[in-house]
């Protein structure tokens, strides 16, 4: 469970050597990105009841199977469980965008987790969708600066992509 800073000095210790330029520039663009940032994960943490029941509503509009008796989100106790089961993805996503760093995400949320639905049953090519579904409602959100400039977000949307993705893939 690393940020981005803890993650370059565990690679520049493993070589016993001092932090490269590369590194550092790294580092000090995202220290200059850093309240585009933190925007971006307040709208994420402000917005994420909204994030989640829109981007299920989509999921099983899309697939009504699921809400259909032998659906895997038929019962209110499994529709509650796949409404958890996003909380805890978009969570990690953001907790991820926080730290510049995917390994929290990976290490405490996707170890094991396509393990976990192959054994309960539950299609994690669903569950994907759901995720890429997060994914543009929180990447939109966050090139959504209400009328008020705030500079390019590319490459942080980029970035938070990327670990919606990472996790999409994960559970597949
Ligand atoms: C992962 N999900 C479920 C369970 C676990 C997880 C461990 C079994 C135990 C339980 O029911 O609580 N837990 C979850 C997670 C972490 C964790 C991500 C990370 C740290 O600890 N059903 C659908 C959709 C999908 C879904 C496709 C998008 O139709 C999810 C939501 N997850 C779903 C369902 C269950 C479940 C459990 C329905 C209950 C399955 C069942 O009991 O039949």
């Amino acid at each position: 469970m690393l940020d981005a800073f803890a993650k370059v000095v565990a690679q520049a210790d493993a070589r016993g050597e001092f932090l490269s330029n590369t590194q550092l520039d790294a580092l000090a663009n995202m220290v200059a990105e850093g309240n585009k940032r933190l925007d971006i994960v307040n709208k994420i943490n402000s917005n994420a009841s909204a994030i989640i029941t829109n981007s299920a509503r989509s999921l099983f509009a899309e697939q009504p199977q699921l809400v259909q008796p032998g659906g895997n989100a038929y019962t209110n106790r499994r529709m509650a469980a796949c409404l958890r089961d996003m909380e805890i993805v978009l969570r990690y996503v953001s907790y991820a965008m926080i730290a510049g760093d995917s390994s929290v995400l990976d290490d405490r949320c996707l170890n094991g987790l396509r393990e976990t639905y192959q054994a309960l049953g539950t299609p994690g090519t669903s569950v994907a969708v759901a995720i890429q579904k997060m994914k543009e409602a929180s990447v939109s959100l966050a090139n959504d600066s209400n009328g008020t400039p705030i500079g390019d977000c590319s490459s942080l949307t980029a970035e938070l992509g990327v670990y919606f993705d990472r996790a999409a893939v994960a559970v597949v």
